[in-house]
């Protein structure tokens, strides 16, 4: 199992994450967090992701230029390679507490372009569209992002 049985708390638990998704985006996703990076937790929960047949699709982090230190979420889909059709997730359930956190993000072939949405609260900053890795997601978005779209470029 990825751990999903287990409600999302606050704090450093949910610092470092493993989500593996379908491409419908209202199935929650499967998460498995843990208060540091490569945990035998999150190790088994990659390895039953890439099991499964999933790729990986972004990794998220919580501070600028991809630094680790306060955290990243490793995002997977098993519903097949990346398309123009793409994936989808809206940060709910176990992905709640990673909400309005995300000032970087990489992106793993082959998709490649990214929707990232400001959806509630703040100020609605709206969607962004961008192409390639996010070394920093500019004030507009940081920390305001709950929802993302990645895809093959058309
Ligand atoms: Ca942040
Ligand atoms: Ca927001």
């Amino acid at each position: 199992m990825f751990g999903s049985s287990t409600p999302a708390s606050a704090g450093p638990a949910d610092d470092f994450c493993i989500s593996v998704t379908t491409t419908d985006a209202g199935q929650a996703a499967k998460v498995t967090c843990d208060f540091k990076p490569d945990t035998v937790k999150l190790k088994a929960a990659k390895a039953e992701a890439v099991a499964a047949g999933a790729e990986g699709l972004m990794t998220w982090y919580d501070n600028a230029g991809y630094n680790t230190a306060a955290g990243w979420h490793a995002w997977y889909g098993y519903a097949g390679p990346c398309d123009v059709d793409g994936y989808r997730t809206y940060m709910n359930g176990d992905q709640f507490q990673w909400r309005n956190r995300i000032s970087s993000w990489r992106v793993w072939s082959p998709c490649h372009t990214t929707v990232a949405w400001d959806v509630s609260g703040d100020d609605s900053s709206g969607s962004w569209r961008v192409n390639g890795d996010v070394w920093y997601t500019g004030d507009l978005f940081n920390d305001r992002i709950e929802m993302f779209r990645v895809s093959v470029a058309r």
